[in-house]
């Protein structure tokens, strides 16, 4: 049986909802039709039934029904549906936060009746019952996930609903601009037709102005987790490691005049206007038939392909050289994502006024130049490196939206789909055309809400999530 026939059943599951080892507390979670009977049976209390005090912390001690063990002391509390997290019953169980408690309490529960729960499964039912949506339940996963201040910022906007609000308000209008066309369509020919189209067309227009503003929004949820990561790379000698303390604000890594100084990558971690990146420092690109070296080498390729934005640095001497040029060429190949600033420094050397020999634009790269040791040496660098920085982690940070990659690319398609609905309208080319595309952005909207996801989507969504959640 597959992990989507146990999701989308019924019973009742039970989970540790605290992670495993030790803790002052480890909580239980039981959902499902018999979950507080299924607890009642093992909690004895001198106080009334877990059932007769929903929502009321109950202090007693938890044994085996079987064997009358007694397993542990610790707290129950009963939640009836539907006012529970998942909206079946729920309850859970509170015990010392001992591994020993924890297992043997679990196979009390699986012994009588309890399933165990699947990662995420918890969530899963309360968006089966109507408790959130999708995207919600995914903004309660990055909201765990959450490192940094504004990311939890982020998920908690989305997971409040606010992200979903959004949504709603661009089916509703979606919906009933394509009830007018499918009207339309059906019975043509009347005399105000140009006037509907017309006003239909202003209706597709801020429709798609809706949905792009959406988009621009919503950023994935990777670039938070890890930062925005900056690699910078250049032919040996040329200041990077200098440029990386300079950028750093200290001395993380050695700087010498030999060439070939930097073997292995180094990291670093700084905010940009409020935004996590990381600074990666590499060996100097160059052939070598130094082994340690020549691994190096091997490494900052890798890197420049898989980081966000490349500082690629030349001095001010030498300018790009053509393997320079190569290597930027063959990033451009391998990595479409990738941004490249081209950095020229060690300027204090060339004199203050000196100014870069015309550059023909590669890979249509802004270049900034660069000291790693005057002052002010990092003045015209900064802001395009913030610049670029920003770009990648959009919108202001105060009423963004984290979301997956999952939910970024329905987005896109959301936008694509009512900008070509307008476009259709604006050509005069069929209505029948529109309705498609609008069909489209509706189901776009249908995956992020989840009210049409498919069973596979959910599980890779849900398998994301931890157990006990
Ligand atoms: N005048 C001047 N010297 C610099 C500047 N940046 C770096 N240097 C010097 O250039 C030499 C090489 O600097 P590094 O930072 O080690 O260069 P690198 O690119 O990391 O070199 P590898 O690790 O060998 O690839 C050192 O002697 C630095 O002091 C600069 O902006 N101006
Ligand atoms: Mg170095």
């Amino acid at each position: 049986m597959t992990t989507t026939c146990l999701y989308l059943r019924e019973d009742t599951i039970a989970a540790p909802s605290t992670p495993p080892g030790k803790g002052a507390v480890a909580v239980i979670r039981v959902s499902g039709p018999d979950a507080i009977a299924l607890c009642e049976r093992i909690f004895r209390s001198r106080g009334p039934r877990l059932s007769a005090q929903p929502r009321r912390m109950m202090y007693g001690t938890l044994v085996d029904p079987v064997t009358r063990e007694p397993v542990d002391q610790g707290l129950c509390v009963a939640f009836p549906a539907p006012r529970s997290y998942t909206g079946e019953n729920l309850a859970e169980i509170h015990t010392h936060g001992s591994e020993a408690v924890v297992r043997q309490l679990l196979e009390i529960l699986y012994r009588e009746g309890a399933r165990p729960a699947e990662p995420g499964e918890f969530s899963f039912r309360a968006v089966r019952n109507g408790k959130m949506d999708l995207a919600q339940a995914e903004g309660v996963a990055n909201l765990i996930e959450s490192r940094t201040r504004l990311a939890r910022a982020m998920s908690l906007r989305v997971l409040e609903g606010e992200f979903s609000r959004d949504l709603a308000r661009i089916k509703d209008a979606v919906v009933s601009a394509l009830v007018e066309i499918e009207t339309q369509i059906e019975f043509p020919g009347e005399a105000e037709d140009e006037a509907v189209v017309q006003h239909l067309q202003e209706r597709l227009q801020a429709i798609h102005a809706q949905a792009e503003a959406l988009r621009k929004r919503s950023v994935r949820e990777q670039r938070f987790a890890q930062g925005i990561v900056v690699v910078l790379a250049g032919r040996p000698n040329v200041g990077k490691s200098s440029l990386f303390n300079r950028l750093l604000g200290r001395e993380r890594a050695i700087v010498t005049p030999h060439p070939g100084t930097t073997r292995d990558s180094l990291e670093g971690t700084i905010e940009l206007q409020g935004r996590p990146v990381t600074l990666v420092d590499t060996a100097g690109l160059r052939e070598t038939r130094e082994e340690i070296e020549a691994i190096g080498v091997r490494r900052s390729r890798e890197l420049l392909s898989t980081s966000h934005i490349v500082l690629y640095i030349c001095d001010a001497a030498g300018g790009l050289v053509e393997e320079d040029r190569a290597v930027l060429k063959e990033l451009k190949n391998r990595s479409r994502e990738t941004r490249v600033v081209i950095v020229i420094n060690k300027c204090d050397i060339a004199g203050k006024a000196w100014m870069p020999p015309v550059l023909d634009s590669i890979n249509d790269a802004p270049v900034a130049r660069a000291s790693a040791v005057a002052e002010g040496g990092t003045d015209e660098l900064l802001p395009v490196l913030e610049r670029e920085v920003s770009r990648l982690l959009p919108g202001e940070a105060d009423s963004a939206y984290l979301v997956s990659a999952r939910q970024e690319n329905l987005l896109s398609t959301l936008m694509e789909r009512t900008a070509q609905a307008f476009l259709v309208l604006k050509n005069n080319s069929p209505l029948e055309l529109a309705a498609v595309d609008l069909r489209a952005a509706l189901q776009a909207i249908a995956e992020l809400d989840g009210a049409q996801t498919a069973p596979d989507i959910l599980e890779t969504i849900f398998s994301r999530f931890c157990i006990g959640k």
